[in-house]
């Protein structure tokens, strides 16, 4: 079963993840880790300390002559600002993050101890992780892309893009968005609100392509593989909610018009001509792309902030204010990656075994041939 922890504080000297159950023989390339771990820092509206960060991965372990051994992976991604042990005490939680509950939970009179692990720099050791799946991934034909689909209020114009394409023409924009007019006016947007010091949430959608049909199960409420995406993304920071393929607009529509008939041919097989399911069908992939949003709320730390109270003195303040972005929603669209990735890798693992790649490689050729046969 792969399986993965990470550790770290967003000012500590480090972040680390162990990364268990990959199979042996994969071939990892360096450059396209530190290409993975680029991608979650770019974006416009990122604050200051995406500039200095370098977010270097170094593989510790796990990894030998550029291919997976099958034991245990180690990383850490050293943070440039490792200065933890100097920052103020905070006592001036920030309403919609995780500082006042936490602060109770824990009882911690200093909220700094909760802030830090709470941070989303914790997402960095996620994205290399993912970028490790990715690399299981593609060679069985699993390809992962993401883009921006909403910013604030503004809606980039719907498209069916292909990953190629987000690749080309979404991943190289200020705000991986597939939409050239709709960026302009997102970007006025994130000025506005740098002026303001207020912040933006938004949607991003994740696309996979070359996923089987049949990864997860209907036959229990935990092997449903929807679900299992659907909460990897819910745990994204500020993610408050989760959409499979055409799903909200589902619950306003016909049945007739919400369902992907069904079709054969000898050459093809079934197909589809719609794949508003987002790729799911019963909990179980189709065959068909896997597509996947995830609705963020705007980030809580707000250069104008909000009304609070200090905890101690339990009197009227404003909230800290903490060096921060202005919107995450691009790199949240690579984290969102990431997350689909390693639960992915973890279900086709589940479903054809392997503790090699040749093996797993055997065992994934089998089964699409006799599906294709079925
Ligand atoms: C982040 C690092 C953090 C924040 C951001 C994400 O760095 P710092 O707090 O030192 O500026 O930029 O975290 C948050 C928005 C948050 O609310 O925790 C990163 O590496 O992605």
């Amino acid at each position: 079963m792969l399986r993965f922890l990470t550790a770290g504080e967003s000012h500590g000297p480090s972040l680390v993840a162990i990364l268990e159950g990959m199979p042996a023989g994969v071939p990892i390339d360096l450059d396209e880790l530190q290409r993975q771990m680029r991608r979650r820092q770019l974006g416009y509206g990122r604050g200051p300390r995406m500039q200095f960060e370098t977010d270097t991965v170094e593989l510790l372990s796990g990894i030998r002559r550029g291919k997976t051994l099958g034991s245990p992976i180690a990383l850490t991604i050293k943070n440039k600002d490792a200065s933890i042990d100097r920052l103020p005490v905070v006592t001036q939680p920030r309403p919609g993050h995780a500082d006042l509950t936490g602060a109770m939970k824990y009882d911690h009179r200093d909220i700094r101890n909760v802030l830090e692990r709470a941070s989303a720099r914790e997402t960095a050791a996620r994205v290399a992780v993912g970028a490790l799946c990715k690399q299981l991934l593609s060679p069985l034909g699993l390809e992962l892309g993401s883009h921006v689909v909403a910013l604030g209020s503004i809606r980039a114009k719907p498209s069916t893009p292909t990953v190629a394409r987000l690749r080309n023409n979404a991943d190289p924009t200020p705000l991986r968005c597939l939409d050239a007019q709709a960026t302009k006016r997102m970007i006025r947007e994130i000025d506005r609100c740098v002026k303001a010091g207020d912040t933006l949430g938004g949607i991003f959608e994740v696309l996979v392509e070359g996923v089987p049909p049949g990864l997860g199960s209907y036959a229990h409420y935990d092997r449903r593989l929807d679900a299992i995406l659907g909460r990897a993304i819910l745990s994204i920071h500020a993610v408050k909610a989760v959409e499979v393929g055409d799903g909200v607009l589902a619950a306003s529509l016909p049945g007739s018009k919400v369902q992907d008939e069904i079709f054969y041919s000898k050459a093809k097989g079934f197909t589809r001509s719609s794949n508003r399911a987002g790729g799911f069908e019963g909990g179980m992939s189709t065959g068909q792309p896997i597509v996947v949003r995830g609705f963020l709320k705007p980030l809580s730390t707000l250069r104008s902030p909000l009304r609070s109270v200090e905890i101690n003195t339990k009197r009227p303040v404003v909230a800290t204010v903490e060096r921060s972005d202005v919107t995450t929603v691009p790199a949240a669209g690579v984290i969102g990656e990431a997350m689909i990735a390693f639960e992915l890798a973890r279900a086709v693992l589940e479903k054809f075994g392997g503790d090699s790649l040749r093996e797993l490689k055997r065992n994934h050729q089998s089964y699409l041939k006799q599906v294709h046969q079925f």
